[in-house]
């Protein structure tokens, strides 16, 4: 008889009960948006920040305008405007120190001008005649990216390469709800946390990756849930109130500093323009859905919350414009003017050491552009 057949000789317990390894309900999103304006906690929020939010997000708004005009009058290649999203853009900006860094995507110029970017130069690659037009190490901001959530890899590599350097540096992301999708996204998210690498994952959902939205992206509960089956916590909020966008970031950037690990933020808004100048949003959206947002538009939220409390008059909303007219003018008259640009640079930035087939190229630039200007000479 062998140990098997011996009755209740051989008897293999289950293996015990499976347990997650982190408890995961404190890292779960609300519910509900998390919202500061139009409720009672907005008598609390400091009124200088207040003040500044409100400034910023006007002179966003007017900076939008502006770009959308110039690829209109041929100053600009295309424009991706964040038009009724500016309360994240600036709200990103704002939260960050100056030692720390800033991942931009194509959508977020307005992040790069309020963090002090010049306006004009934040444009550069835009306009298609260089390759970023600032220095990322001088503003600690990555350029602008277009290939969809690359953006977020980097981020994460430089925060953790800050921490193990002992760098007090916190890296914030920002993302698309398409960019979501993307490979890159999770790479990023799972390093992240396992790294316990302080970065804050913005993602701006806004509807739409051009003409899909969100309900053909992801099946998820939102967005910000995903950040759980990372073991990171998720935060949902509206992306349309600037105090609230900024107190949820400054407390994800806080969490970082501090030690804490990443945080990813799902800000809820929504792309009023086309996804750029040269798209036709009519084709894939109502005019209604565009205007059921008309009435929850940052800079209307700021301005009621403002003279609500007496803090803004017309006086003083006129003079917020009329700083916001005096840059566009800015931006206008120096966009109007033709760069001065070398052609050879194409070959100059490409890589360290030339290789034979670019050098050839260079050379036949050079001898095309000499003739032309032997030409002209005569
Ligand atoms: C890797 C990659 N795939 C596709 C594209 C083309 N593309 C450009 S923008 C875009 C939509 C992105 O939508 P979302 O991430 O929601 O950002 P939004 O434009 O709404 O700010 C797509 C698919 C790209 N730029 N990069
Ligand atoms: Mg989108």
């Amino acid at each position: 008889m062998t140990v098997m057949e011996q009755r209740d000789a051989y008897r293999p317990t289950p293996p015990p009960a499976w347990q997650p390894r982190t408890d995961p309900a404190p890292l779960l999103p609300d519910a509900e948006p998390y919202r500061v304006l139009g409720t009672d906690a907005a008598a609390k929020a400091d009124a200088r920040l207040l003040h500044q939010l409100y400034a910023e997000v006007v002179r966003g708004r007017r900076y939008n305008a502006q770009a959308t005009a110039l690829t209109k009058q041929g100053r600009l290649a295309v424009y991706p405007s964040s038009t009724g999203q500016e309360a994240c853009e600036v709200a990103a900006a704002l939260v960050l120190e100056e030692r720390d860094w800033l991942f931009p995507s194509y959508r977020d110029t307005l992040a790069a001008v309020a963090r002090g970017l010049d306006p004009v130069q934040a444009l550069t690659l835009l306009r298609g005649d260089w390759h970023t037009g600032y220095d990322p190490r001088e503003h600690r901001t990555a350029p602008l990216c277009t290939p969809l959530a690359t953006q977020l890899p980097h981020a994460v590599g430089l925060a953790h390469a800050a921490r193990l350097k002992g760098d007090d540096v916190v890296a914030l992301a920002m993302v698309g709800d398409g960019g979501s999708s993307e490979g890159d996204f999770h790479e990023a998210l799972n390093f992240a946390a396992v790294w316990q690498a302080p970065v804050v994952f913005l993602v701006q959902n806004n509807g739409f990756a051009i003409s899909v939205p969100l309900a053909k992206q992801t099946a998820a509960p939102s967005l910000a849930h995903k950040a759980v089956g990372y073991g990171m916590p998720g935060r949902l909020v509206d992306g349309n109130d600037a105090v609230a966008v900024h107190e949820v970031l400054a407390e994800a950037v806080r969490h970082a500093r501090e030690g804490g690990g990443p945080t990813l933020v799902e800000a809820v808004t929504y792309r009023m323009e086309a996804h750029t100048n040269a798209d036709d949003a009519t084709r894939y959206r109502a005019d209604a859905e565009v205007d059921a947002w008309r009435d929850h538009d940052p800079i209307l939220l700021l301005e009621r919350e403002l003279t609500q409390r007496g803090l803004l008059d017309e006086a003083g909303m006129r003079a917020v414009r009329a700083e916001a007219e005096a840059m566009a003018a800015d931006l206008r008259e120096r966009m109007n003017q033709d760069p001065v640009l070398d052609p050879m640079d194409l070959f100059g930035h490409v890589y360290a050491e030339q290789t034979t087939q670019l050098r050839e190229q260079a050379a036949q630039l050079r001898a095309e552009l000499d003739a032309e200007s032997d030409g002209a000479d005569r």
